[in-house]
């Protein structure tokens, strides 16, 4: 007990704390815009270091109780009481309320995807499911019935959480995840049964990853043609997991899955160990189609884009929150016989400041990609923008996955062994991190649909003003940096700019060594 006591860091507003955010809020929204969004990211903010900490420590990993007491089979899936008290705290916030909402018009998405980056390392992996109901909520409201925009689409999008729904996407099954041309599971039509949510199908499958596995509605491949047609022989479904889907609202959720739904078993991963990613056998799940037949590829990439906007969010996030932790840590820690602290070592500065213009590159890069989809969805982008948005999607999703590990090494190593603690989280930030690089297609993949989008009309004019763009973003992150880090890390701003235009052109252009 005797001896040197260190001193605890203490993590400020994830909001407020750093500049870089309140900065990109006021380049990016209107005045009014801006003042009315403000306090309430503030007020989060603070809510994030308080309630959504205490929930995340109650958090545990999800099981499935397979049979009951007498033996029959209910694929009872229990997750902890903090999941579902952070599930409940981001529909109250309305992370998916706002963007849909659009009471701010463009700037919506702005706000709404702000709110879930202040949130990221201090909320599990929460940003999954409400990732997959952001990108269903919009295939519902594109291609929905009218019951199902009455009935379906208002509770997905709720901030009531007795009412809100979650959803998952199942496209993922054993023959391959990047090539859904080989889906086994099978859509046959019921012809004498009638729903008002779409054409009824009976399903049957093997879905080899659902992470959303305690939502309550998901949206799947399924094949509906000829194996020989590949990927164009499947449609899009919306499958309940519980039903009644649409039940009184005093009536309590059902604990287990129905709609001859199983759990084969839960996943046994290697981080986002908090998520309920499970494998599931569907036997004749009843289900709705969603659009035509057999384009189930086209009518589920809104989903595809938008989650792969939130996953880039979550990289950057996480990268946000290590760096929060590491930028504290050096105002409490000494060095040099204890004379100085090591936010005033020029070596430790300059790691850190190394860590925070990545940081602060790949935070302007993704919300500039935000408020390019808030413009598309709004119907107000040019079409400049929308051919823009359809490339850098991929490009943002794959490159801050890409930069995100290293810079959480960094952040780690920078509290020396402390960082290695699990306490620190900084390690189960970094592991959760790290399935960016695969889930929602991986690297390569994303490569590869970069090229398909290029390849289109106009798509290579669009991204030329791109990269004149991020060079005006690569200005913006050197003129919200302090002068004296500037001066001092000129050199490495130099390279940056270089890395974030390069990028842009490797990506775009096939015969760059990262395609070949
Ligand atoms: C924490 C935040 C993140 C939350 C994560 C949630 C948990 C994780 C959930 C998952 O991982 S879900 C599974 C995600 N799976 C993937 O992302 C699959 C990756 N593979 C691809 O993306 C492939 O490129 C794809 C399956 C789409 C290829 O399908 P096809 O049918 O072989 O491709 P094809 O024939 O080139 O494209 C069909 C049409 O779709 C074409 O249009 P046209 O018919 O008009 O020519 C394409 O241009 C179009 N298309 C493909 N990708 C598109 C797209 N259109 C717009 N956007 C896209 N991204
Ligand atoms: P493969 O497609 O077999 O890829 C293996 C390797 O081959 C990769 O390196 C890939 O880049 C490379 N490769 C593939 N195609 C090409 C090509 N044409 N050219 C060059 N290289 C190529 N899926 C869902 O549908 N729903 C979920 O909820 C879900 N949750 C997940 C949760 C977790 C934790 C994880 C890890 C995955 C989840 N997935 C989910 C699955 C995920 O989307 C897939 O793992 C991913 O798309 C890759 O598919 P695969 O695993 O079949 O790998």
């Amino acid at each position: 007990e005797q001896g040197f006591q260190p001193t605890p860091y203490t993590e400020g507003n994830p909001f407020t704390t750093d500049p870089v955010l309140p900065n990109l809020l006021k380049r990016l929204l209107p005045r009014d815009v801006h003042e009315e969004v403000y306090g309430d990211l503030e007020r989060f903010g603070l809510k994030v270091l308080t309630t959504l900490h205490d929930l995340t420590s109650k958090t545990s990993e999800p099981r499935v109780v397979q049979y009951d007491q007498w033996g029959r089979r209910i694929d009872d899936l229990q997750t902890s009481e903090g999941w579902r008290g952070l599930k409940a705290q981001m529909q109250e916030e309305g992370v998916i309320g706002i963007p849909f909402e659009r009471k701010y018009g463009e700037f919506s998405r702005v706000y709404g995807f702000m709110k879930q980056f202040i949130a990221i390392g201090d909320s599990d992996v929460i940003s999954c499911p409400f990732a997959m109901t952001d990108g269903t909520s919009r295939v519902l409201e594109l291609v929905g019935s009218p019951a199902v925009k009455r009935d379906i689409f208002p509770r997905l999008t709720s901030r009531d959480p007795s009412l809100a729904f979650t959803a998952g996407q199942w496209m993922t099954e054993r023959p391959g995840g990047s090539d859904v041309s080989q889906t086994e599971t099978i859509a046959r039509p019921v012809s004498n049964a009638s729903s008002p949510y779409g054409p009824v199908y009976r399903i049957d499958g093997f879905k080899w990853f659902s992470s959303a596995t305690d939502s309550d509605i998901a949206v799947a491949l399924a094949r509906t043609g000829p194996p020989e047609s590949g990927s164009r022989g499947l449609s899009l479904f919306l499958i309940p997991l519980r039903r009644p889907l649409i039940r009184p609202v005093d009536a309590p959720r059902p604990p287990a899955l129905t709609n001859n739904i199983k759990i084969h078993r839960l996943k046994n991963k290697f981080g986002t160990k908090i998520l309920p990613t499970a494998e599931l056998s569907l036997e004749g799940a009843e289900g709705y189609l969603l659009g035509e037949v057999n384009q189930g590829v086209k009518f589920i990439t809104p989903v595809l884009n938008i989650t792969r906007i939130h996953s880039a969010l979550t990289s950057v996030g996480s990268i946000r929150k290590c760096l929060a932790i590491a930028t504290a840590y050096s105002s409490v820690r000494a060095i040099s016989g204890g004379r100085q602290l090591l936010k005033d070592n020029v070596l430790h500065v300059a790691e850190l400041a190394r860590a925070h213009l990545t940081y602060r590159a790949l935070t302007h890069f993704v919300f500039g990609v935000v408020l390019l989809l808030g413009k598309t969805e709004c119907k107000v982008a040019t079409d400049d923008e929308v051919l823009r948005l359809r490339l850098l999607t991929p490009a943002v999703k794959a490159f801050a996955a890409d930069k995100a590990s290293g810079v959480m090494e960094e952040c780690m190593t920078m509290l020396g062994g402390q960082g290695y603690m699990e306490e620190s989280r900084i390690g189960t930030v970094l592991k959760d991190a790290m399935v960016e690089k695969i889930w929602e297609g991986t690297t390569t993949v994303l490569s590869l649909d970069m090229v398909r989008a290029a390849a289109k009309p106009g798509v290579l004019h669009a991204s030329a003003s791109t990269i004149s763009n991020m060079h005006q973003w690569a200005n913006t992150i050197v003129s919200s940096c302090p002068a004296d880090l500037v001066h001092r890390l000129a050199e490495r701003l130099a390279t940056l700019r270089i890395c974030v235009t390069e990028v842009i052109s490797a990506y775009t252009n096939p015969s760059t060594p990262l395609l070949s």
